[in-house]
């Protein structure tokens, strides 16, 4: 299973405690205040690693907790502070807070990072509350609580292409003609609940990656269907095919919905390279709905995943696109 959503917990640790102690040397029978300092508690912090390519680890460890910082100590010493604990994400992570849209981080290169729960400052120790009103300080400062909060963490995945159309309009079918991928197949929409990948490989050990997504319908960007949850797959694809059935009575309609839908959702969506394909074409008779494709500006490519017609030229074509990139 592609793991591309996990919820976690993550605590950072408090501070600790300031200590009150007083120095104890030979001949110096009152001696002044020396507590020392508490240790910062650590924080939880994401870090990208480019070596990382799903969130796999967070379906077996669903909670992240860092140490508390140490109490001070008698001659001024210091705790020690709470070590951070890192979490590896791969790039392209996106951290929320729970069950809030709100975006907290965007993490897309190796090495970004986002303290998720700061660690609480170490209390002060009664070494610095010394003054001239009061010369023994019987007391020191608490550190503070560390914080403790639960991220949806979402990965967008990253393939060189990104299928997009409506639900049936053969996207799964595609990528299963043209990688091994064997993603679920059938003749109802809403078949793929989640992205499937696939490397596509051309020429002489070259290829690219293929990202299949569920259907998209009117109102995706808002959240209707699934659609909203996957968009934001297509944006880090650099190529996006966007699939009609070659029945579809208005495909010029048909595109700009879906056009609609990937600039609302993201208009940067709309200056990707993109293909257009008219899917199923083993359906139609010769010129069979050829009419209602006439009006259609730019080029459309003709495929059949089952006759597997037209997915040289197809593959041809992305890699083009891929190559002027
Ligand atoms: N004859 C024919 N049938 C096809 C072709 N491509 C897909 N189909 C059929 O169309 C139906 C839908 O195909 P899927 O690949 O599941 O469509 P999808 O776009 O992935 O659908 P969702 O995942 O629901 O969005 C299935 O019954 C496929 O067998 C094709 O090239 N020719
Ligand atoms: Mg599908």
């Amino acid at each position: 299973m592609f793991i591309d959503h996990a919820k976690i917990l993550c605590r950072s640790g408090k501070g600790g405690n300031g200590c009150v102690s007083f120095r104890r040397e030979k001949y110096v029978p009152k001696g002044g205040p020396d507590g020392g300092d508490g240790g910062k508690g650590g924080d939880v912090c994401f870090v990208v690693d480019e070596q990382l390519y799903t969130l796999q680890d967070m379906r077996y460890k669903k909670s992240y907790i860092a140490k508390n910082g140490e109490a001070g100590q008698s001659s001024k010493k210091s705790g020690a502070d709470g070590k951070t604990i890192k979490i590896p994400v791969p790039p392209g992570t996106v951290i929320k807070a729970e069950k809030s849209d709100m975006i907290l981080a965007d993490l897309l290169k190796d090495g970004d990072n986002f303290t998720a729960c700061r660690g609480g400052k170490g209390g002060k120790g009664n070494v610095h509350f010394k003054s001239s009103t009061q010369q023994t300080p019987r007391f020191a400062q608490n550190g503070q609580n560390g914080e403790e909060i639960s991220f949806d963490v979402e990965l967008k995945i990253l393939g060189d292409v990104g299928l997009v159309g409506f639900p049936n309009a053969g996207k799964s079918t595609l990528l299963a003609a043209l990688t091994t991928a064997k993603p679920k197949i059938a003749d109802y929409p809403f078949t793929t609940l989640e992205p499937n990948l696939g490397i596509v490989k051309y020429g002489n050990y070259q290829s690219f990656v293929m990202a299949d997504i569920p259907g998209l319908i009117e109102g995706a960007a808002e959240g209707k269907g699934l659609g909203h949850q996957f968009l934001k797959h297509v944006e880090r694809t650099r190529v996006l095919l966007i699939l009609i059935e070659s029945t579809d009575p208005n495909p010029a309609d048909s595109i700009e919905q879906l056009q609609a839908e990937l600039k609302q959702f993201n208009p940067d969506l709309l200056e990707k390279s993109s293909l257009i394909l008219k899917t199923k074409m083993d359906l139609v008779q010769d010129q069979e709905f050829a009419d209602n494709w006439k009006s259609l500006p730019g080029e459309v490519l003709d495929v059949s995943s089952v006759t597997h017609s037209g997915l040289d030229t197809l593959v041809d074509a992305i890699a083009k696109q891929l190559h002027e990139d």
